[in-house]
């Protein structure tokens, strides 16, 4: 017979995220509009923390007692949503968070396609905690044998067996690739297939992302090194809706290595596969800021903000696109 106490604990998070999954809109939702309100002003920092702000005030209302692992920056540097942050308003279950108000600050500040409010939410404990510090990936969508790309294979060898997994000639893969000088070797050694690079300047969240629907984004493999908290928050999209992510940190300094260690990473060279990203249940959200070819950016209209939103929900794999109108009611203001 369950205690009373039982009865009346905190529910864990896998019955309550069907709320939380929609709770989570708001969130994403109003870090967007924030943030959108400075597109094009050429200040990077005031769209983030405009963003990041927002974003705070709106998940402190949550029924969560929340963590952030992978924020704004660490405990020093970053005054607001730094990592180890508690957030939430404590009644419900433990989660861990990872956040990024707005990827793709340089995208906003320019007014260019594809910045978005984005936002991942787990059982606490599962989300990997993971320092500030670039990320070595490769991410495929769903629907392929595991394993069949591999992080430590040569980039060259993963388009053509990922050509002849899909049953098409290695000059028919596109690549998503950031373009770095840093990825000059990768460039090269993908190019050596005849594959085609689309480039991104930023954005690489939504990046992965597009990997998991190639007929319509027509990418069919991301490559490189990005931010790790842009991986953790990829993997818990793709955690939702199938496909294969694996990364690295790129920790090449002992000052780095150090920084893991005081986040309990022994491993400085682990390769995380999906799951060791994102261990449990999760949810993940995204608001376009401006357009991109994932989510519609924020528009002002007289008296009417619009925002679109993708949620996701890796229980049941569901996604849903949400039209948000905000009626500027006095009393609800955005
Ligand atoms: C990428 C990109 C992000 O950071 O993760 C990138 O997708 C990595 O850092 O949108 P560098 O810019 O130093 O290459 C962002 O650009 C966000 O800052």
């Amino acid at each position: 017979m369950s205690s009373p106490d039982k009865r009346t604990a905190v529910k864990p998070m896998t019955i309550l995220d069907r709320i939380l999954s929609i709770e989570i809109v708001r969130v994403t939702e109003r870090a967007a509009v924030a943030a959108a309100r400075m597109s094009g002003r050429g200040n990077e920092k005031e769209a983030d923390q405009a963003a990041v702000d927002a974003m705070r005030r709106e998940m402190n209302k949550l029924p969560i007692d929340g963590t952030i692992v992978i924020g704004e920056g660490e405990r020093d540097e970053a005054p607001m949503l730094f990592i180890g942050e508690k957030v939430g308003n404590k009644n419900g279950p433990k989660v861990d968070i990872a956040v990024d108000p707005l990827e793709g600050t340089t995208l906003c500040a320019k007014n260019m396609p594809g910045a978005i409010a984005t936002m991942a939410m787990a059982e606490g404990g599962t989300l990997l905690n993971a320092p500030d510090v670039y990320m070595d990936k490769i991410a495929i969508g769903p629907g392929y044998p595991e394993g069949v790309v591999d992080l430590d294979a040569p980039a060259d060898d993963n388009i053509r067996a990922l050509a002849k997994a899909k049953g098409v000639q290695p000059a028919e893969i596109t690549a998503l690739i950031l373009d770095r000088p840093r990825h000059a070797d990768l460039i090269e050694a993908v190019r050596k297939t005849g594959a085609s690079i689309r480039f991104i300047t930023d954005g690489d969240v939504a990046g992965v992302i597009h990997t998991a629907d190639p007929n319509t984004t027509g990418i069919d493999i991301y490559l490189g090194i990005g931010g790790a908290p842009e991986g953790v928050l990829a993997a818990a999209a793709l955690a939702c809706i199938g496909g294969q992510i694996q990364g690295r940190l790129v920790l090449d300094t002992e000052e780095k290595r150090e920084r893991a260690r005081k986040m309990g990473i022994r491993d400085p060279r682990k390769k995380y596969a999906m799951h060791d990203m994102v261990q449990g249940d999760c949810v993940f959200s995204a608001t376009g800021v401006t357009t991109g070819s994932m989510l519609h950016g924020v528009r002002f209209r007289h008296g009417i903000i619009e925002t679109e939103t993708v949620v996701m929900r890796s229980a049941t794999g569901t996604v849903r696109w949400i039209r948000g109108e905000h009626r500027q009611l006095e009393k609800f203001k955005l």
